[in-house]
């Protein structure tokens, strides 16, 4: 319940004058909300939220499903965010693709806004470009990233 520790649910936190535990304080991690996010399609990172709605499709289908919707493909930019990502894949045992590809220039990955990539978590061995048309990114229950046909059906993951 303290600050940069906004995921957790059970810290007690401090007493402080209000007499009201750091969680009381804390309207988000009680709120209805957060409880609905959190059980199990979305979790919450900092003021980031991840969401899946279960739709499963090509990456194109999947980004414009999330810029529709508001958001945009799950981009984690740190463990933090990756850890997120990997939790809603292994209670949903399907994978997802991220906000990442190359299909711009082979072997540079970048978000789309077409800006390179400042964090990865990438399975040894990868990304291997298998057979030449792995432009896009899917992440396993383990959190390791591997590149993968773009025209593979993935389950939606957005970002907002
Ligand atoms: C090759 C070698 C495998 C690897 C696979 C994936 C496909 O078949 O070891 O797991 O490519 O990279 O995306
Ligand atoms: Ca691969």
């Amino acid at each position: 319940g303290s600050q940069g520790d906004k995921g957790s649910i059970g810290d007690k936190g401090t007493k402080g004058d209000s007499g009201l535990s750091g969680n009381q304080q804390n309207n988000l991690e009680l709120s209805p909300y957060f409880l609905a996010l959190t059980f199990p399609n979305g979790k919450i990172v900092g003021d980031k939220i991840f969401m899946t709605s279960g739709y499963e499709g090509n990456f194109d289908d999947l980004k414009k499903k999330c810029m529709q919707a508001g958001g945009q493909l799950a981009s984690p930019r740190n463990n933090e965010e990756n850890a997120a990502v990997q939790q809603i894949v292994f209670t949903h045992d399907k994978s997802v693709f991220l906000g990442i590809n190359d299909i711009q220039t082979e072997g540079k990955f970048t978000y789309l806004d077409g800006k390179p990539i400042v964090y990865s978590n990438w399975q040894p061995g990868e990304p291997n470009n298998d057979k030449g048309i792995e432009d896009c990114v899917q992440v396993f229950s383990t959190g390791k990233w591997n590149d993968k046909s773009c025209d593979e059906r993935l389950l939606i993951l957005c970002e907002f």
